[in-house]
Parts: C-alpha cells; sequence; structure tokens
C-alpha cells in the first residue's frame, strides 16, 4: 500500500468513524476500470444519433436580443424532455417577448447597452440570478445575500460594458445553487462588440447556424428518464459527476456540417466535472483554434490539440471542417486525464452512481459529421482583438490558501459566513494575487464576481497542465485573455492580476468561491469587497 493509498484509507476510517462520511478506500481508477457501457454511454460512439439541439429565435434557449428591452424572467419548476423524449422534471427560466416565449432564453446584448429584468421567483425556495462575468454593481450581480423568497421579485438594471464575449447567467441561491443549476438554471449571455462583428463577417459566421453556444454539461438520470441529483456525502465533498453527457441538454448529439470554419462557444455548465476538450479524427487530434476565452476574443488565434475547461469557464474555438471529406466523422471529446481527486487528504475518488465514468476514461460529447457542401470564407484574421496587460507597477499582493482543514473546503482559513470580508480591497487599485492549492487537495476552478482579472503566470503545476504551457510563464490557453474563472490544480500556484477599478457608487461586496458547486454550496466561498 504506497503512501497515498495509506492516506485514503487512514481518511475514510476517520470520516467513518466520524459518520461524515461512508464507504470504501478505492481509487478512481480502480473505478474506472470496471467501465461498463449503459444506455447513452458517451464512450461508444454508436449512440451518437440525437440532433444536437441549436438555439432558434424562440423556445428553449431561443436567441433573444434584449438591448433596451425590458423583460420579466421567471424561475419555476418545469418538466422538460431529455432522454428520448421522456419527461423530466426540470427548473426553467421563462420569459416572453412579442408573443413569442422562451425557455432558458439565450440574451444577446450589444456592449454599452443596456439590460433589465425582473426576476420572479416562482420556485418555493430562495433563488437569485448572477450574471457569470459581467462588470455590474455588486447589487446587481447576485449576490447570495441577495436571494429572494419564494413569490418575490427582483430588479435588475444595469449597463454592459463588458467586451464582446460569451457569458453566461445562473441561480446563485445560497446553498442551493448546485441542485438549482443542476436542475437547469442556467443560460448564454452574449456580449456583440465591433471585434466580434468584424470576426463573424470575415468568416461568415451566423449565431445559430455557424456559431454555436455549447453548454456541455454531465447529469444522471433514473431509470424513468427523469433527472436526479442526489449527492451522497463524498459527492458534496468532492463534486458531483454525471454520467450522461449532455451538450445543449441533447445526449449523445451529433451535428451536420460543411466544410468550412465553425465557432464553438463552449461553455462548462456542469456541476463539477472538468473536461479536456480535443476533436478527434479516430485516433488523432485535430488542432483547432482558440479565440476567446471567458471575458472575449484573443489578441490572436492559438492553434491547440487540447485544452481543459473548468466548471465555469468559456472556450471560444473556430473549428475548420474544411480539412474533412464529405461524409467524414469527428469527435468533439474530453481525454482521459488525471482528476488528483486523490490528493485530498480524505481521498475519497468521487463515487459516480455506481463509478461508470470517472475522469480516466475518453468519452465523446459531440458528434460532427459533414454531409453539407457549402464552403466559407478561409482566411481567420491574424489579429481578433486589443488586449492591454494590467499596469502591476503599483500593484499590492495578496496571497490566497485554497485547502481543506477539519472536513470543509476553505479560502485562506475562512468558510463563507455573512459580514465577514476576508477579501478587503480598495476601488482603483491593482492587486495581484497567489492563488496556492494545498498539495492534498484537488482541482478548484477559482471565480470572481464582478471584476475579470489576468493569469501572470503558473508555478508547480502538475505534468499533464506543464505539457500545454504555451508561454515561458507557464500559461496554458485557457489562461489567456481576460477571465473571470481559473482553475487550480493541486500543488499549483496560479499568479493573477486584477483591477479593482469601478465607478459603482459606494462599497461594492461580491463574492469569490469555488465553482464547483458543490465546493461553493459548502461554503468554499469568501465576500469580496471593494471599498469605494
Ligand atoms: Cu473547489
Amino acid at each position: 500500500m504506497d503512501r497515498r493509498m495509506f492516506l485514503h484509507c487512514g481518511a475514510s476510517a476517520l470520516a467513518v468513524g466520524t459518520g461524515l462520511l461512508l464507504g470504501s478506500c478505492r481509487r478512481s481508477n480502480t473505478i474506472d476500470a470496471a467501465f461498463a457501457p449503459y444506455p447513452h454511454d458517451p464512450v461508444r460512439a454508436e449512440n451518437f444519433t440525437n440532433p444536437l439541439f441549436i438555439p432558434g429565435s424562440e423556445g428553449p434557449f431561443g436567441v433573444l436580443d434584449v438591448t433596451d428591452m425590458p423583460l420579466t424572467l421567471s424561475a419555476s419548476a418545469a418538466t422538460f424532455p431529455i432522454l428520448a423524449g421522456k419527461a423530466s422534471p426540470f427548473l426553467l427560466y421563462e420569459t416572453s417577448y412579442a408573443g413569442r416565449t422562451f425557455q432558458n432564453p439565450i440574451f444577446k446584448i450589444k456592449r454599452g447597452g443596456r439590460f433589465a429584468a425582473t426576476l420572479h421567483n416562482g420556485l418555493n425556495e430562495p433563488t437569485i440570478i448572477h450574471w457569470h462575468g459581467l462588470h455590474i454593481p455588486a447589487k446587481m450581480d447576485g449576490h447570495p445575500n441577495d436571494s429572494i423568497e419564494a413569490g418575490k421579485n427582483y430588479p435588475y438594471a444595469f449597463t454592459v460594458n463588458n467586451r464582446g464575449g460569451t457569458y453566461w447567467y445562473h441561480t446563485h441561491a445560497e446553498h442551493l445553487t448546485a441542485k438549482q443549476a443542476y436542475g437547469g438554471l442556467a443560460s448564454f449571455f452574449i456580449v456583440e462588440d465591433d471585434d466580434d462583428l468584424r470576426l463573424s463577417r470575415a468568416l461568415d459566421l451566423k449565431l445559430g447556424e455557424t456559431d454555436l453556444p455549447l453548454v456541455i454539461q454531465d447529469k444522471r438520470f433514473n431509470a424513468a428518464g427523469e433527472l436526479v441529483y442526489q449527492p451522497d456525502p463524498v459527492e458534496k465533498m468532492m463534486g458531483h459527476l454525471g454520467d450522461i453527457m449532455l451538450v445543449n441538454l441533447t445526449p449523445n448529439a451529433f451535428l451536420e456540417i460543411g466544410p468550412r470554419f465553425y465557432r464553438f462557444r463552449c461553455l462548462n455548465g456542469s456541476n463539477a466535472r472538468i473536461y479536456r476538450l480535443a476533436f478527434m479524427r479516430g485516433k488523432q487530434p485535430l488542432a483547432y483554434q482558440v479565440i476567446g476565452t471567458d471575458g472575449g476574443l484573443l489578441d490572436r488565434p492559438y492553434s491547440v490539440k487540447e485544452a481543459f475547461l473548468a466548471p465555469g469557464e468559456r472556450l471560444d474555438v473556430l473549428f475548420d471542417a474544411s480539412q474533412l471529406r464529405q461524409g467524414e466523422t469527428v469527435f468533439l471529446k474530453s481525454l482521459a486525464f488525471d482528476s488528483m481527486d486523490d490528493e485530498s487528504a480524505m481521498g475519497m475518488a468521487r463515487s459516480n452512481g455506481g463509478g461508470r465514468l470517472g475522469d480516466s476514461v475518453e468519452f465523446n460529447l459531440l458528434k460532427l459529421v459533414v454531409t453539407k457542401t457549402a464552403q466559407g470564407p478561409r482566411d481567420v484574421p491574424t489579429r481578433l482583438s486589443e488586449l492591454k496587460p494590467i499596469d502591476i507597477g503599483n500593484a499590492t499582493e495578496r496571497q490566497v490558501r485554497l485547502e481543506m482543514a477539519h472536513m470543509r473546503w476553505r479560502i485562506n482559513d475562512e468558510t463563507f459566513r455573512r459580514g465577514v470580508f476576508p477579501i478587503d480591497a480598495q476601488r482603483n487599485t491593482v492587486e495581484v494575487w497567489d492563488l496556492h492549492n494545498a498539495k492534498q487537495s484537488m482541482p478548484h476552478p477559482m471565480h470572481m464576481h464582478g471584476f475579470h482579472f489576468q493569469v501572470l503566470s503558473r508555478k508547480n503545476s502538475p505534468a499533464q497542465i506543464r505539457a500545454l504551457g504555451v508561454h515561458g510563464s507557464g500559461r496554458v490557453v485557457s489562461d489567456l485573455g481576460w477571465k473571470d474563472t481559473v482553475l487550480v490544480w493541486p500543488g499549483e500556484t496560479v499568479r493573477l492580476a486584477v483591477d479593482f477599478s469601478n465607478d459603482f457608487d459606494g462599497d461594492q461586496t461580491y463574492v469569490f468561491h469555488c465553482h464547483n458547486l458543490e465546493h461553493e454550496d459548502a461554503d468554499m466561498m469568501v465576500n469580496m469587497r471593494v471599498r469605494a
């Protein structure tokens, strides 16, 4: 028994002894070795027979231009057919406009436009919406303290000054985020600016046709095809993994494409699963170009063959299907990787409804088949946008430790408490943060509300991250550009710069938290106050 195994079993025995955790001391690779096919199993390519759900101009994920157009958004319980048309309990944001109704509308807005919406809580428990990635006053941000009771309304009104890009919105109710987001309360918020329009024109990209938002999620269903969320104590601590992969809520999805460029705006909308995204022609990974991250377009396209995407993060990519023959098939996959969960001191492999699909299994997300013939422009612009580095000349340094103590994940020894401000910053100052993840830990996707940051470097990264470095600073492609969520692996130190400039009235209290939603709900979150 090696040291790590010993830690596992020791910690498990301790956990069982204290009644906090139940389970055995298996390692994740033991579980994966037992992988067996099941209905909708994403490992089997032949299962991919469902047309990908494409956002239209109404209905589920309908695209709604909300520039200067107030609306009412109601969060409510509904049913939604996901598996083979079987109705499943689901939570939806609903709105209507000009005779059209929308469920989980994809909001589209021009940079500088005014957004106004009243959230109506039609659930039987508190909720609130967080506009993930938007630079808006704290009162508009969906702080968990602002959760509203059932039947109540919350007014939102703000100007969207963010760069063009792929943002999103989702529930942020205190201790209920994981359950409600998993249940369905999430969609895209797309901001358009001149850089975006220029790219769309250059490659003749159209939202809903050749420019496709793809929300990637893993979920579990019962035998009746109903969505199930019943995390056990281990999953509450490690994060909840599903075994059926949904892209735009389609299990085993395929998309018919033509020999041209496609823009895929990938959003990891999963509670806890990390994806290692690659486009595979058989066993051959095809290069694709990363053009944007959380906060919009990069300075130029970066050609890669794979990239990690953690919960909350976005990766905007161009895929060139002109390299494929008619009838040829390519899979967007998540490649196998070391989840590093078992570095954690309490060391339980994440169980998974029988342990069918762990991170060391390679599986498919979306099948692309070339059936169309229409070609498109071939010249990807060499310049996409301008990225101004944050001036860190006078920056204040801040150390942020991520670790577990007394069976809880903590940020600088803190868990979330109202009225306590472990991160207290000053408006119009620049800070440089070192996010240190403990060696005995698991990967934590850390999300900052209200402000975007720039990743400066990665140190002590695990080999699977070092191998993907695109700069001497150890950064990987998903670190480039403006970020609101960054994945910090066990033992790693991620250095970032953040500029707290804002012109909002008074002190602003946001949160900084882990976007593994089970971690968030277990209070791996702190108030982040920016004093006026
Ligand atoms: Cu975490």
